[in-house]
């Protein structure tokens, strides 16, 4: 009988693990990177991280809040046509809210709790950003700014947005709704399910044959406005030549810069790079293209 009872113990004992979920957590092991950039050696990752410093226009922390967000396969399955989802797709606050976020990532890969459009001179990137390679816990935290806003919150890895790991924050009232949230708002580009293979040929053939129709009409306004398009075109052309040598002599350099940015993020960068570079610079390719211009029209 002893036997039976230490046997049936046992059992019990080695089954616990696929009873409960093991998350590796990423919290106790973070080095700090300045700027509120935290990161460890086994790829967790925490952006824009901010406990203590208050937005402008935040005279003090409105409230002090704590979230547990999940991301994983399974909380896309109630979502017909979707692969990814947070367990929660909207969250609400009060302006000026200290707000602690826990992300547990269920899936055997990588996922981001990632709010976009904070205000820049805080937040790198106007970015608060959790990423872990699951299953794994990471932690962050940041101070909301005020006013009533609706705030981006997404999984940036390649097609996990648009398989519906995305999310809305609303600071206040918020300023409307995103579009294709799962179970919170309509799709932008709505599945069909009820249209045949065929009527789906056809509409896409009927697409296709309307299309030059559009090309006939711009180009027809282009030549009724000759002489002016002609002084136009010669200045855009003087513009495309410098244009297209500085691209030439910068391509290489840019290539390995942008590596892995966003298009938003090249903009940023480049609207950053034109407001710190030497105003001399412009002056000079201004003067120059005026020069071109002035040799193409004698
Ligand atoms: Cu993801």
């Amino acid at each position: 009988m002893m036997k039976l009872v230490s046997v049936g113990f046992m059992a019990a004992l080695f089954s616990l693990p696929a009873f409960a979920q093991d998350y590796q957590d990423h919290d106790g092991m973070l080095m700090n990177h300045g700027d509120g950039h935290l990161m460890d050696m086994a790829g967790g990752m925490v952006m824009g991280n901010n406990p203590d410093t208050l937005p402008g226009g935040c005279e003090k922390i409105a409230e002090t809040k704590e979230i547990t967000v999940h991301a994983g396969h399974k909380y896309a399955e109630k979502f017909p046509g979707r692969m990814f989802a947070f367990d929660t797709q909207e969250f609400q606050f009060k302006p000026c809210t200290k707000l602690t976020v826990h992300f547990f990532n269920d899936d055997n890969i990588r996922h981001q709790w990632m709010m976009h459009g904070l205000p820049k001179y805080l937040y790198p990137k106007g970015m608060f950003h959790l990423e872990v390679s699951g299953p794994a816990k990471i932690s962050g935290t940041l101070i909301l700014p005020p006013g009533d806003k609706t705030y981006l919150v997404h999984c940036d890895i390649a097609q996990h947005m648009e398989k519906g790991m995305k999310a809305q924050l609303k600071v206040g009232k918020g300023d409307g709704d995103l579009p294709s949230i799962p179970n919170v708002t309509a799709n932008t580009i709505a599945d069909d399910y009820k249209i045949t293979l065929t009527e789906l040929l056809a509409k896409a053939h009927e697409e296709a044959n309307a299309e030059p129709v559009v090309v006939e009409k711009t180009t027809s306004t282009v030549t009724t406005s000759s002489t002016q398009s002609t002084q136009e075109e010669s200045a855009f052309s003087g513009v495309t030549v410098i244009g297209l040598a500085l691209g030439l002599l910068l391509a290489p350099f840019l290539v390995h810069k942008f590596k892995g940015m966003s298009a938003e993020e090249i903009l940023t960068y480049l609207i950053d790079f034109l407001k710190t570079t030497n105003n001399t610079i412009i002056a000079l390719t201004i003067q120059l293209i005026k020069k071109i211009q002035n040799t193409l029209h004698k």
